[in-house]
């Protein structure tokens, strides 16, 4: 097993690459971004095998400075300051002075080997993306609010003591607990980072053939509670079967917003209208609109109630038939005859294409154990986001407000950030989030929100 990294660019956050020979910075990672240690002074391009000679620069924080970092972001962010590194010798034209970079640990396989999986068939599982000193600050900073808002949850949980196991219930969503106004992405910088990782980017405009992707929503964390309703209530009923935005939900059900009556149905003739000039016959699941990107936060294994696929099925020309929905899943029987569960532990995310056939099975937890994760969407830019039914929109204004979040992300996340997680209705940066972002960076003022600030 290869233990890879990425350098980031200590003022940019741009990577470094090697393409035929020449050094060189981007915002995305490919297989020319990633790096090995081949001693403790030299790492190898795992693309070209080029060599670079690096030395150690800046020590680690002292202690007053690891205490306000815990401080600002919860316990544990200390723990990510990531080490740095000078290249010596001479250096390439093409890397704009920029010398001194972070090491980040990267994904245990290339770049080009997910994207081939999730082109062969339809999913992939990328590790690595978040650190165990990520998971633990993010796992910290999601407690605190549950134990903030203990009451809040405790009246959920009874509620949903009183109903039957059924798909998409049994979840805490730690953003209902959170009070208007706070934002998953104004908490720790660990949320953005996870988000904006820049092999997942690579990787999802590469599937989706675009270079301009969004969140459909912010992602927030959601729980799946651990199988112990009471005998009574311990019955399964039929139904949660569906695929992801923008793809009609299931053979019965077109527009994911349809909880919302009159709102949903003209909403869903605004995403109709930004997809339709491109793809007029997208219903059809012809084409490629939609990923879903779950990040685990805890292990996500069958005995711990992980998602249930029929996998392969972007391909088929429908959405769920009724008959999935019509009976209780018991995977291997009848309609549920190819439905399977995929392993990946905490610090993994999977893609997969949003036509494929899934369901969440709180029945299946029976680990005893909560099963956490980041649940997102993306989507090419011009295909219109889920403003109107989640909190994106708020979320943003959050983030505008976290100015120690700002000054820990680096350029290339933030710019990341402002495109697609705080955008408007049109998928543009919002300029009243970007010119609060501006102005609260510290220190030299930065390029944000604009994509010249790349070279
Ligand atoms: O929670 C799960 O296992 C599935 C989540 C889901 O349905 C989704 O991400 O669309």
């Amino acid at each position: 097993m290869h233990s890879y990294i990425l350098l980031t660019g200590e003022t940019t956050g741009l990577l470094l690459c090697d393409e035929a020979g020449t050094l060189g910075l981007r915002p995305r990672c490919d297989d020319s971004c990633v790096w090995e240690w081949t001693s403790e002074s030299s790492l190898r391009n795992a693309s070209t095998g080029r060599e670079v000679e690096v030395e150690p620069t800046g020590g680690p924080p002292s202690q007053d400075e690891m205490t306000a970092i815990d401080a600002a972001f919860g316990e544990g962010a200390s723990q990510l300051v990531p080490r740095k590194f000078r290249l010596a010798g001479d250096t390439d034209k093409g890397l704009h002075g920029q010398l001194v970079f972070s090491e980040r640990a990267a994904p245990a396989r290339l770049p080009s080997v997910y994207l081939a999986e999730l082109e062969a068939q339809g999913w992939t599982v990328i590790e690595n993306l978040l650190s165990p000193a990520m998971l633990t600050n993010l796992v910290a900073n999601a407690n605190k609010l549950r134990d903030k808002h203990a009451e809040k949850e405790a009246r959920m949980r009874a509620d949903q003591d009183l109903r039957p196991y059924q798909s998409n219930d049994n979840i805490i969503r730690v953003r209902s607990l959170m009070e208007e106004g706070d934002s998953f992405l104004g908490m720790t910088p660990v949320v953005s980072q996870a988000l904006v990782h820049p092999v997942s980017l690579w990787v999802l405009e590469s599937y989706l053939g675009v270079d301009s992707i969004h969140y459909c929503s912010c992602p927030g964390v959601s729980i799946l509670r651990p199988a112990e309703k009471s005998e009574e209530n311990s019955h399964l009923v039929p139904g949660g079967w569906h695929c992801d935005y923008p793809y009609p939900v299931n053979s019965e059900i077109d527009a994911h917003t349809y909880m919302l009556g009159k709102l949903g149905e003209e909403e869903f003739e605004k995403l109709d209208a930004s997809i339709r000039p491109r793809f007029p016959n997208w219903k059809q699941r012809k084409d490629r609109l939609g990923m879903q990107f779950n990040i685990a936060i805890t292990d996500f294994t069958p005995e711990r109630g992980s998602t249930q696929f029929v996998l392969g099925s972007h391909e088929f020309d429908t959405p769920p038939p009724p008959e999935m929905n019509a009976v209780p899943t018991v995977a291997g029987v009848g309609p549920h005859q190819d439905v399977v569960q995929v392993s990946y532990s905490a610090g993994s995310g999977i893609l997969y294409d949003s036509r494929t056939y899934h369901r969440s099975p709180p029945e299946l937890n029976v680990s005893g154990e909560e099963r956490w994760a980041m649940l997102s969407c993306i989507v090419p830019s011009f295909v219109r986001d889920m403003r109107v039914r989640d909190d994106k929109v708020l979320s943003a204004e959050g983030f505008a407000r976290a100015t120690n979040v700002h000054a820990a992300l680096t350029e290339r996340e933030l710019n990341d950030v402002l495109k697609m997680l705080c955008d408007d209705e049109s998928g543009v940066p919002r300029q009243d989030i970007k010119a609060a972002v501006a102005a609260a960076l510290p220190g030299t003022p930065r390029q944000v929100g604009s994509d010249d600030s790349y070279p």
